[in-house]
């Protein structure tokens, strides 16, 4: 066994216990106790970690601390002294890119767009912190949902979707979800991507926490990455879409009436300014994990640092739900090199069991992330977890029960990318259990949309992760793979529509910087704390 000694007692109890739970189905919470142990539990009830807006179009609203102090951060930009700029090395006068469609961000939801708007016949850019694909597209694991069986419908999806939103989701962006999923899971194998399939070439579907059919269409436990290399692939091909890598955006620029017009791009490689005109922005930047809200590890890409909403915030866009977060409920806890890197739901969809100390079950493995999450808190809480050397807490997650369950070679065939992520550290998830503890995963609020990704700042649209409202308080799993290609699709058709649409010489200037800045002054808010973070700062303080 590749476990320390320390944690061996515990391990051994969730073996000798194995034959036993074989035989149990842990019963689904009530309403009321989920309630219970989400009030008690969950980390968007630590009101503690939350601060309240000072300034800005969400003024008054609660968010996480660490978000907060990015949003009401002063621009990066050098001062300038008035709305047309005369920072060194920014000429807003002679751009030195000019597009119909600017898309910020190379993950799963700005790929999308790419291709939607570049097929529409827009000119179209794409901006991108890292690499084309970097994103958390790239992380998902487990699966993309889509009602495309005979005992499934979009109606039902719909009613699984608002249910595991606590019924605070967007009824029209939850509508677009679940309409468009069909045909998605086709545009994507079109593309390209490999699906599991039933020995008759129908697709193998599974189920997720929260959901009430089978729906989860799977690439092994390598979902996200087929897709992103479908969506990339795709995106490179065309060679009228042009790239700029390694160039995140650090401002948007306007007009005198707050129409977006563009952006400002660091160049990451020359760390030097360059200016995008665009009739259309698209912000696709993705999630903010990497921003560890109430000191949590997480599951997200290195670049994943909320850029998009700080951006968007500056220009008046109005932020929805920034009040709640996913936490994983299987982050790996041990060992220490992978701390918080994903394990995905599809363990727990194919028969794994989450075990406390003592060797009983003490949830439901297919209950909503944010329950699940909240009881395993509570186990740690209560004392009946496992903690590692590394002064980590953890409950195990009994991954040889696939294979007693489902046959011998399962896991390797299900999870490889699992039994890679633990084998090279010596743990055989076939043989062993997984150590976990929730981990920050998700943003469940971002920029207000309608459907059609439009916010209300004239010209700019935002898909994906950046945005808000489709999943309400806590997204199902699987329902993001598929928002970012559903709403990546919808902003890139109608972008390309509004672009043909505007006519006439763009202005590009940054007044709402200036008047960002004298609000934030108003307030008695400093200058020293800058955004958008770009990347995180992991360097040692002490
Ligand atoms: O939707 C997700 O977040 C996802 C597919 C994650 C996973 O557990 O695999």
């Amino acid at each position: 066994m590749s476990y320390p000694a320390t944690m061996q007692d515990s391990l051994n109890l969730c073996v000798a216990t194995r034959e036993r739970r074989m035989t149990e189905t842990f019963p689904r919470a009530t309403a009321d106790a989920k309630e219970t142990l989400l009030k008690g539990f969950h980390p968007d009830y630590r009101a503690e970690t939350f601060a309240a807006l000072h300034v800005g179009p969400n003024a008054g609203d609660r968010t996480p601390r660490e978000l907060a102090q990015l949003l009401e951060a002063d621009s990066a930009l050098p001062e300038f002294p008035g709305p047309r700029s005369s920072v060194p090395g920014l000429s807003l006068d002679k751009p030195d890119y000019d597009c119909d469609v600017l898309i910020i961000g190379g993950g799963g939801a700005g790929c999308s767009a790419a291709i939607m708007a570049d097929t529409a016949g827009a000119r179209v850019m794409i901006a991108t912190k890292l690499r084309l694909g970097d994103a958390n597209t790239m992380m998902a694991q487990g699966g993309i949902q889509a009602a495309d069986k005979d005992v499934d419908s979009p109606a039902i999806h719909y009613l699984d979707v608002m249910g595991g939103g606590h019924f605070a989701n967007t009824p029209d962006l939850v509508e677009a979800l679940v309409a468009d999923a069909p045909e998605v899971i086709g545009w994507l194998e079109d593309l390209g991507a490999m699906f599991d399939k039933n020995p008759d070439g129908s697709m193998k579907t599974i189920h997720g926490g929260g959901t009430s059919r089978r729906r989860m269409h799977t690439a092994r436990d390598y979902t996200g990455a087929e897709i992103m290399r479908t969506l990339r692939d795709e995106v490179r091909s065309r060679s009228d879409i042009m790239l700029l890598e390694f160039s995140p955006a650090v401002e948007l620029l306007t007009d005198t009436k707050g129409a977006v017009t563009g952006a400002v791009l660091q160049n990451l490689n020359l760390n030097r300014y360059s200016v995008v005109r665009a009739k259309v922005v698209i912000i696709a930047t993705g999630g903010s994990g990497r921003l560890h809200y109430q000191g949590f590890p997480t599951s997200n890409h290195y670049g994943a640092t909320g850029d998009g909403l700080v951006l968007a915030y500056r220009a008046g866009a109005h932020l929805a739900f920034i009040d709640t977060m996913q936490y994983h409920p299987t982050g790996a806890a041990f060992p220490q090199q992978i701390l918080g890197l994903l394990v995905t739901e599809k363990v727990r969809s194919i028969g794994a069991q989450l075990v406390n100390s003592e060797g009983n079950q003490f949830i439901f493995p297919l209950e909503t992330r944010d329950v699940v999450a909240s009881a395993i808190i509570r186990e740690c809480q209560g004392g009946r977890c496992v903690t590692t050397p590394t002064a980590v807490q953890g409950v195990w997650l009994d991954t040889p029960m696939i294979e007693i369950r489902r046959g011998a070679g399962t896991v390797k065939r299900e999870l490889p990318a699992m039994v890679r992520q633990f084998g090279r550290h010596g743990i055989d998830i076939a043989k062993e259990p997984m150590l976990v503890y929730p981990t920050l995963h998700y943003q469940n609020g971002g920029v207000e949309i309608t459907a059609d990704c439009a916010t209300n700042v004239p010209d700019l649209l935002v898909a994906g992760e950046a945005s808000g409202g489709v999943h309400g308080r806590n997204r199902l799993m699987g329902n993001s793979l598929l928002d970012v290609v559903v709403f990546g699709r919808r902003a890139g058709v109608a972008a390309a529509k509004l672009a043909k649409e505007r006519t006439g010489d763009l202005e590009l200037g940054l007044s709402h910087v200036e008047r960002w800045r004298k609000e934030l002054a108003a307030k008695g808010l400093g200058s020293d704390i800058k955004s958008p973070l770009l990347l995180p700062d992991y360097t040692r303080k002490s």
